[in-house]
């Protein structure tokens, strides 16, 4: 797996009318490493086609692309890998479908969660929401940077954290033993998309 510190998801209801490409290219030139796009409302017909697009501007940039909850689209468009939840298929039947170069993303919300995603041959975890979020339906209670403490000491494959997560407040997490954030709308609400990566990046190379 390509490794990453700076995740950028997609949230077109952030976007204030903003094209969704045009904000994904400022978030790479701010220094976002890898792009996720999710997005539940949307047509399958309508994601396959951002799904192309976003494919061709992580290329263009050699920046990480992995698709939310679809794996037929991921496949389709040749995305670096997919991301998926605790409701999804299982692990297994999903690395059976995308193969051993694909990367799996699974969110975990608890340490058990952490466990049987890395059990189970993820590349990479979710951990969160460290803070409230409202980014996201039906989300758990925020988990805190107590879960991110713990998924150090036992997980060895890499983890992201998630979750409300703001330039105010990312130090708390890196504090915590993050070395890798993940964020809807602080990024693709930003009214200076790439700036805030920007900042972002320089906070991460303080570490
Ligand atoms: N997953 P924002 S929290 C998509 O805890 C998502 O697994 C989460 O958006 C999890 O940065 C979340 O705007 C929403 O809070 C993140």
């Amino acid at each position: 797996m390509k490794d990453f510190r700076l995740y950028a998801i997609t949230g077109e209801e952030f976007h204030t009318g903003r094209d969704l490409i045009e904000v994904m290219e400022k978030a790479i030139l701010g220094g976002v490493d890898i792009i996720q796009l999710r997005d539940k409302e949307s047509s399958r017909k309508v994601v396959f086609e951002k799904a192309k697009k976003l494919r061709e501007l992580t290329k263009k940039h050699h920046v990480t692309f992995i698709v939310n909850d679809y794996i037929d689209i991921a496949l389709a468009v040749d995305a670096d890998g997919v991301h998926i939840g605790q409701d999804d298929m299982p692990l297994a039947e999903v690395r059976k479908l995308v193969g051993p170069d694909k990367m799996i993303g699974v969110s975990t919300h608890a340490l058990k969660e952490a466990r049987e995603a890395e059990a189970g041959g993820a590349d990479y975890i979710g951990v969160g929401p460290i803070f409230p979020t409202n980014s996201k339906k039906d989300v758990v209670d925020p988990v805190t940077t107590s879960y991110i403490q713990e998924v150090k000491e036992v997980v060895e494959i890499p983890f992201v954290a998630i979750g409300g997560i703001k330039l105010h407040n990312v130090e708390q997490v890196i504090e915590a033993g993050a070395t890798r954030v993940c964020m809807i709308s602080e990024i693709v609400g930003a009214e200076d998309v790439k700036g805030t990566a920007e900042k972002f990046i320089k906070i991460l190379d303080g570490v």
